[in-house]
C-alpha cells in the first residue's frame, strides 16, 4: 500500500500574466512569466512521464496565485475536501477547483465554517496520517473541520506546527516514501517526525525542502546539489525542475499540483 506517492492523476494551473502581484513573504524580485511557463511545462512534463494522467486547467487572472493549486484541496482515495485558503486573495480559488474534483470524485466535502482556514500546503499525507501543520494560513478550527470530514477516510489526522516565518508547513518537508521524510532540522527538531526516519536538507539547502515524490520520482527545485545527492545515495530516482521564478512567490514543487488517485 502505497497511496501516499503513488498516483494516476494530476491538476495543474497554467500561471496567470497576474503572477507578478502573487503574494510573497519578502520581494527579491518580479518573477518573469515566460520563464515561469518553462518551468511549468518541465513540471508537467516530468509528472506524465510517471504516466499520470494531467488535468491541465486555465489560467485564473483574477487570482494571481492560482498556479499553486495545492493550496485549494486535499485529495485522499475515498474524497477531496475543498480548503477555505487564509491568503484572502486566494479564497475564492477554492471554488474555482471544486467543479474539477467533482468530476473525478464522488465525495467532494468542503470546509465551509466562516472562521475556518486551512491551506493544503500546510498538509503532509503519510500512509496513516495526515499532518497538519497551524500556520499563519491555517487555524485550529479549519483542522477540527478537516477531521471530522475525513473521519471514516482511513487516516488519522494530527496537528503539527508550522516554524514561525515558514508559509507552510510543507514549506519544509516533503513524504519521500512510505516511512521517509525529507525535512530541514528546524522543523524536525519540534519531534513532529518521530517515528519516521528523516532524511535532512544539507545545510544552506532549506529552500529544497518541499519536493513531491510522484510515483517513481522525487521531483525536487534544481540548484540544491549535496541534498540531490543525498537522496541519490539514499536510492531515490530524482528528477530536477527549475523553480527559481516560483521560488520569488515562495511556491515549490508541491504547490504547482493535486495528486491523487480517485476512488470514483
Ligand atoms: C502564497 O503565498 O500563497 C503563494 N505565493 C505561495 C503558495 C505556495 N503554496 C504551497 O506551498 N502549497
Amino acid at each position: 500500500m502505497t497511496a501516499s506517492y503513488c498516483f494516476t492523476h494530476a491538476i495543474t494551473r497554467k500561471p496567470a500574466v497576474s503572477i507578478t502581484a502573487g503574494l510573497r513573504a519578502v520581494d527579491i524580485g518580479t518573477p518573469d512569466l515566460a520563464r515561469m511557463l518553462a518551468h511549468h511545462a518541465d513540471y508537467i512534463a516530468a509528472l506524465r512521464s510517471t504516466g499520470a494522467e494531467v488535468v491541465e486547467l486555465e489560467a485564473l487572472e483574477a487570482f494571481p496565485d492560482s498556479v499553486f493549486v495545492e493550496d485549494t484541496a486535499l485529495c485522499l482515495p475515498q474524497g477531496a475536501v475543498v480548503m477555505r485558503p487564509g491568503a484572502p486573495s486566494r479564497l475564492g480559488e477554492a471554488a474555482r477547483m471544486a467543479p474539477h474534483l467533482r468530476a473525478l470524485y464522488a465525495d467532494v466535502p468542503q470546509i465551509s465554517g466562516p472562521d475556518s482556514f486551512i491551506e493544503g500546503g500546510d498538509i503532509l499525507t503519510t500512509e496513516t496520517e495526515i499532518l497538519v501543520g497551524r500556520s499563519a494560513r491555517t487555524n485550529a478550527a479549519g483542522i477540527v473541520e478537516l477531521t471530522a470530514l475525513v473521519k471514516d477516510w482511513g487516516h488519522t489526522v494530527r496537528e503539527v506546527f508550522t516554524p514561525p516565518g515558514v508559509l507552510h508547513f510543507k514549506t519544509d518537508c516533503s513524504l519521500l516514501d512510505a516511512e521517509t521524510i525529507l525535512s530541514t532540522k528546524r522543523l524536525a527538531a519540534s519531534g513532529c517526525f518521530d517515528g519516521y526516519k528523516v532524511i535532512y536538507t544539507a545545510e544552506g539547502e532549506e529552500a529544497c525542502a518541499n519536493t513531491i515524490r510522484f510515483n517513481d520520482l522525487v521531483i525536487m527545485p534544481s540548484g540544491f546539489a549535496k541534498t540531490r545527492d543525498a537522496l541519490d545515495a539514499a536510492g531515490f530516482k530524482v528528477l530536477e525542475v527549475g523553480n527559481s521564478e516560483c521560488a520569488k512567490l515562495d511556491g515549490g514543487m508541491s504547490c504547482l499540483s493535486l495528486r491523487f488517485t480517485p476512488r470514483g
